[in-house]
């Protein structure tokens, strides 16, 4: 089968054996199936090239793979697909201090890069739970966000430029990593968050920056979802903050229960802020956490005394997704303005204990940029196929409280297959005409990641 893959890969980048096509056949997701012809291991761009051009000669799908910790199925070959690995193109190639660019593979491990930068003295700020396992080529196909995107912007701010493979097997050398470019249209920006639909991603120039001072973390209990917002615009009047996520206590006892480990505060609380900022700003942040006791909004909370502590806390709020993936939860992850956000927080709320009054419903998320997690989690005695049906009845109902505010119904995850059929809820009809116009001028023969994004 694909005799052609066997002429341009050695028998080392080439498996068909089931146990391999199960691994690299899927991400994170769990509701598709698995079922891919073959995984490929690419080495070098040329032969991504050629891969590419075979697969155009032969209507060949392929579907890209990188650290697969994907939550939206972009990187799952359910149909017959080859899959196109990069775990063999992972190293750091070229590093320059006065541009602080690093240029790498798309196979680099997120957290491998975090660590170069750090031994040169430089900061990748980009992060998520999952740094460990993703691999740069996917944050930048996904344009992940993470944890510290309320100060450092999203994996798309941080891209100086790309060599990407287009869907017709052109290798495109996108803005050559300069800081000022204005000749026409930025393209590494379309290739940035296409989900591999485009085009692959076969090396970036990455753009690091100056390490923060040292970070302190306070975990601060508030009862009232709504007043969070209230304490997030208290706290930035005030300083920088570096992160401002949220959990809830359900999210608390599943990652203590998970981790074993301590609470935060002395007694639970409804909701939990978890604020990070530079420890020159600690006066200011001890007058901001005292305002917001004294206005009813904070009923306690807790400041990191050493790293090991900050990493403790962080450990209470990133640690949720793993804690909670045994119970196959329904993923809803969304973004609204923030100004919008109490409101929305309201709706969808009373929403949810309304639809699933006998489902666990796990509440956390990057609040300070608008993004919330909402995972329902499944009861044990419930088939999945019967508990994502009844989910996915409401998914309309939550994505209309998306559309009503201009939201979006996929903050950072990406659309992939989970919520393709969902994309009407935030782009309009002129603006999927244009991005299929756009698929056909990068993917003439729709052999790039087929079916995911866009229908
Ligand atoms: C988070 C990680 C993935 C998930 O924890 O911020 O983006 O489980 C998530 O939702
Ligand atoms: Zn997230």
């Amino acid at each position: 089968m694909h005799q052609g893959l066997d002429e341009l890969f050695s028998p080392a980048q080439v498996s068909r054996d089931p146990a391999d096509l199960a691994v690299w056949g899927r991400d994170w997701t769990t509701s598709y199936p698995a079922n891919a012809t073959a995984v490929v291991f690419p080495k070098t761009i040329d032969e991504v090239v050629g891969l590419v051009k075979l697969a155009n000669r032969e209507r060949l799908s392929l579907v890209p793979s990188g650290g697969r910790t994907g939550l939206s199925g972009g990187a799952v070959a359910s149909n017959g697909e080859i899959v196109v690995s990069f775990d063999k193109m992972n190293q750091i190639i070229g590093f320059n201090p006065a541009d602080r660019l690093v240029t790498c593979q798309p196979g680099l491990v997120t957290a491998n890069l975090q660590a170069f930068a750090r031994a040169k003295g430089l900061f990748y700020p980009v992060d998520f739970a999952s740094s460990g396992s993703s691999q740069i080529g996917g944050n930048i196909a996904t344009n992940a966000g993470g944890i510290k995107v309320i100060r450092y912007g999203l994996t798309r701010d941080w891209i100086a430029g790309c060599r990407v493979v287009t869907g017709s097997g052109e290798l495109i050398d996108c803005n050559h990593g300069l800081i000022k470019n204005a000749t026409g249209y930025d393209l590494r920006h379309l290739f940035i968050g296409s989900e591999g639909t485009l085009g692959f991603i076969v090396e970036a120039d990455v753009r690091l920056t100056a390490p923060p001072e040292p970070q302190r973390v306070m975990v601060l209990g508030v009862p009232v979802f709504r007043d969070i917002l209230k304490v997030l615009a208290a706290f930035q009047d005030k300083l920088t903050l570096s992160a401002f996520e949220f959990f809830s206590d359900l999210a608390l006892t599943k990652v203590r229960a998970h981790r074993d480990l301590q609470s935060p505060l002395s007694s639970p609380c409804p909701f939990y802020a978890l604020v990070e900022f530079d420890e020159s700003s600690l006066p200011a942040a001890e007058a901001v956490f005292e305002a917001t006791v004294e206005a009813g909004w904070v009923v306690d909370g807790v400041l990191s005394q050493s790293e090991a502590q900050a990493a403790a806390l962080w450990q209470l709020r990133e640690g949720i997704s793993e804690s909670i993936a045994a119970y196959k939860p329904y993923k809803n992850d969304l973004a609204v303005r923030i100004s919008d956000m109490p409101d929305f927080l309201d709706d969808v709320d009373a929403l949810v204990s309304r639809s699933y009054p006998d489902f666990e419903v796990c509440w956390y998320g990057h609040i300070g940029d608008g993004n919330l997690h909402l995972n329902i989690l499944k009861p044990a005695d419930l088939p999945l196929d019967q508990f994502n049906a009844r989910c996915h009845e409401i998914s309309p109902t939550v994505f209309d409280l998306v559309a009503q505010r201009n939201g979006s119904i996929s903050a950072e995850h990406g659309v992939g297959l989970l919520k393709r059929d969902f994309l009407d809820y935030s782009r309009s009809s002129g603006e999927l005409g244009l991005m299929r116009s756009l698929k056909n001028v990068f993917d003439p023969n729709g052999i790039m990641n087929p079916g995911k994004l866009l229908k």
